[in-house]
């Protein structure tokens, strides 16, 4: 090997190690997330991340231009409301009969449905913030136990 293949060797193996330590970098900060609500007995709702633990606060770390989808499963609606941090946009993206059974108004941002699911895309670096407003159950028959939970996300992008 000549010395002048030495030093190309050298330069693309340190250019190998930047990249690895650039993508490690990145790994605290995913480029999606995926959070589902569901009905529980005490506390009414809960909602998981990447399903993990159920509970009714959630932060994570997403990379600019990440998204999260969040699904509703409980028996009633959610309206996904921000409550801080740049304006993140917000689009159902799985209707699921969205409104079906429902009392009371639907709005842009409502999973009026069990299965209707919201896609929340943040394009600025910042900390977002997030809580649902719950609606009426869709169907009587279900009774829960304790205050209900309040149910608050922060998503913070760098
Ligand atoms: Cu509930």
């Amino acid at each position: 090997m000549t010395s002048k293949r030495v030093a190309t060797t050298i330069t693309t193996l340190a250019a190998a190690a930047a990249a690895v330590s650039v993508s490690a970098a990145l790994a605290g900060a995913a480029p999606s997330a995926k959070i589902v609500i569901t009905h529980q007995t005490k506390g009414c709702h809960s909602w998981a991340l990447n399903g993990g633990a159920f509970k009714p606060m959630q932060q994570l770390a997403l990379r600019r231009g990440g998204y999260v989808t969040i699904k509703n499963n409980d028996v009633m609606p959610h309206t996904l409301i921000q409550t801080a941090g740049p304006k993140a946009t917000i689009k159902l993206v799985n209707a699921a009969m969205n409104g079906m059974g429902m009392h009371g108004k639907i709005g842009p941002t409502t999973m009026g449905h069990m299965g209707a699911t919201l896609k929340v895309t943040f394009s600025q670096p910042g900390s977002y913030k997030f809580t649902t407003k719950a609606g009426e159950d869709y169907m009587s028959g279900f009774t829960t136990t304790g205050e209900d939970h309040v149910l608050r996300l922060v998503v913070t992008v760098k």
